[in-house]
């Protein structure tokens, strides 16, 4: 329902952002406080939009509270890397940061992003300044606004990749919030603004409250949908004609995040609606950006997502609204086919005659411990390499551009460094994710990126038993229903439910085009163990050859393909009225 005719009140976060004066509110004064170690309530919903959470260590929440202490507050810094390219300049500017600031721990994150936790009150301006200094930023980063535009990683068809990143990177700079305010507080930049009068500060797409809710935008070229498409508000599908990029395939309307107990909220697939040209990928996102600001919900932050906009409304509603708005008509969709989620790991050549190199980076963690020195191997790297380094959707990293001259230094250092070996784990763990759930994330219910690899150790002699090994199982995990680790679009999925309890999802597509649905709610290891020992045992007994696990689930009956998203999460049997 449009914000004019819905009589509901708004929501706080609403309020906060009409009266902050474009993203300032009191940030600057509550940095300067050396009482606390938090900042005031209504400022850490704005610091997100300069891409920073207020968190606090929740392994020693209670023994703080017992002693009288406040939380011992930190901060989650999240810099933006568009299209998931950085440069070995950059690479060691978080490195160095992390080691200083950060605990000294690097997480590549979901969306191709740096993320550096643990940041106390007092260091942060130096943080973000060094982030900056690296030609990086963290603006637009978290926020009701479009966050960083993902990619697809992989350079191999290099100048198709070219032309679709810097797509995705004009996209990104077109949508970045216009407000000073970040540079005032963190950069000392100039003061712009008369905070008094509230003036002269802009925000010619977003206006002064900003979108309904966070937005994210995506590229993907096929065959490869390594960024998962169908899971993001605004999708461009390159189309190539001739070894010539021509344009992109539009997708709307995807999302991950839902509420437990909740039916009023569910993931999402996005839908094609149309083409457009190369030139007209900012236009086409700043209407659908627009569409959402004016017709998103804000009385309500459960169902703000731009999928609901789209979902009450429906999709010819949208597609009318956005050729209205564009003054031109999209063209008619091309065709175009997806066949994976995953990364291609190891080597692999350029059209440019140049290397690449995937390494799988167990859960996006980036740090040094005892016998596996895995930030010190990657910082070894960066500071002779020549080309970038590709972030990727699933949380790994691609050292990029390899010349010819190098490869054999840079092979010599991921070799010494065992990181070869990290991807000869089983296809199970390679094709593994989870989110960062416990001890940072305020949101989290049970453990993701810290219990995952020990699950997937007893889910590998499971699958050794049953001779399924050579089987890729697409398996995510998250803390929560919000699905960070996009967990709804695994073969299968692991959602917390609450300490050592999971729901979980089955169905899934190997190529990330379908919804998974839930099979067993509020599980513990033991019964998980024993559901996959019998699904495992009919899957190596019954499926055919090629036949994914995905697909086999719903083949034999284990759960029913869902065919909108509010079937997810009801049980089988639930469902398909
Ligand atoms: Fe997320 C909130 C971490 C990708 C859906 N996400 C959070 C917060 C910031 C918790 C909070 O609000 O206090 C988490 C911080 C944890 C920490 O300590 O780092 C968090 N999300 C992450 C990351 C780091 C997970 C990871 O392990 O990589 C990912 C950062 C991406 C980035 O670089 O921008 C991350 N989050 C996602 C994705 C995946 C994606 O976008 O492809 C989703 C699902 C897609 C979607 O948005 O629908 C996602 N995060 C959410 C939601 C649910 C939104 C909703 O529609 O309901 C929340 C909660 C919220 O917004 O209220 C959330
Ligand atoms: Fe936190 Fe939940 Fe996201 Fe995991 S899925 S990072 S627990 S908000």
């Amino acid at each position: 329902m449009s914000n004019k005719q819905n009589k509901a009140p708004l929501e706080a976060v609403e309020h906060i952002k009409t009266d902050s004066n474009y993203l300032r509110g009191t940030i600057a004064e509550g940095l300067k406080n050396a009482v606390t170690g938090a900042l005031q309530d209504s400022d850490t919903q704005l610091t997100k939009f300069h891409g920073i959470y207020q968190q606090d260590d929740r392994d020693i929440r209670v023994e703080r509270r017992r002693q009288k202490l406040e939380p011992l507050y930190s901060f989650m810094i999240r810099a933006r890397v568009p299209a998931g390219i950085s440069t070995p300049q950059q690479w060691l500017a978080m490195d160095d940061l992390a080691e200083r600031y950060g605990g000294g721990s690097i997480r590549l994150t979901t969306r191709q992003a740096f993320q550096l936790h643990g940041i106390l009150k007092r260091n942060l301006k130096t943080t973000i300044a060094g982030i900056n200094q690296s030609l990086l930023d963290t603006i637009a980063a978290c926020g009701d606004v479009n966050r960083n535009v993902m990619c697809t990683p992989n350079p191999e068809n290099s100048s198709i990749h070219a032309a679709v990143a810097k797509a995705a990177a004009s996209v990104s700079a077109h949508l970045t919030p216009a407000t000073t305010a970040y540079h005032e507080i963190w950069l000392e930049g100039e003061k712009v603004v008369d905070t008094q009068k509230q003036s002269s500060d802009h925000e010619p797409i977003y206006g002064k409250t900003y979108l309904p809710r966070k937005f994210k935008t995506v590229f993907a070229i096929p065959p490869h949908n390594d960024v998962d498409i169908y899971a993001h508000d605004l999708g461009y599908i390159a189309i190539v004609e001739d070894g010539q990029l021509i344009g992109f395939n539009i997708t709307v309307g995807g999302g991950m995040g839902a509420t437990h107990g909740d039916s009023a909220t569910f993931p999402l697939l996005a839908q094609v609606i149309g083409f457009c040209g190369v030139e007209q990928v900012c236009e086409v996102a700043e209407a659908v950006v627009t569409i959402q600001r004016d017709f998103g919900e804000r009385t309500n932050r459960k169902h703000a997502r731009f999928k609901y906009t789209i979902d009450d409304r429906g999709i010819d509603w949208f597609k009318q609204e956005l050729n209205q708005r564009l003054g031109w008509d999209l063209e008619l969709e091309k065709s175009f086919e997806f066949t994976s989620t995953g990364d291609r790991y190891g080597w692999s050549e350029n059209d440019d005659g140049s290397f690449n190199v995937t390494v799988f980076i167990e859960n996006g963690r980036i740090k040094d411990q005892p016998g596996f020195m895995l930030r010190t191997a990657l910082r070894k790297v960066a500071e002779i390499h020549t080309g970038d380094f590709r972030l990727t959707a699933n949380q790994n990293v691609i050292v990029s551009g390899i010349s010819p001259q190098q490869k054999s230094r840079i092979e010599k250092i991921l070799d010494e460094y065992g990181l070869f070996d990290q991807n000869k784990r089983s296809l199970l763990r390679i094709n593994s994710m989870a989110c960062v759930a416990f001890p940072t994330c305020t949101l989290a219910m049970a453990e993701a990126e810290r219990y995952l690899p020990s699950l997937l150790d007893k889910i590998e002699v499971l699958q050794h038993h049953y001779q399924i090994s050579d089987r890729a199982i697409v398996t995510r995990m998250t803390g929560c229903p919000n699905g960070c680790a996009r967990p709804y679009m695994a073969e299968l999925g692991f959602v917390g439910k609450g300490p050592g309890k999971y729901n979980m999802y089955l169905g899934g597509d190997f190529s990330g085009k379908r919804l998974n649905k839930m099979y067993r709610e509020n599980i513990d290891e033991a019964t998980i163990l024993q559901e996959l020992d019998v699904i495992f045992s009919d899957y190596a007994q019954h499926a055919d050859e090629q036949e994914q696990f995905g697909s086999f689930v719903i083949r034999a009956g284990y759960v029913q393909a869902v065919t909108h998203g509010s079937q997810v999460h009801l049980m089988t049997g639930e469902n398909h009225a």
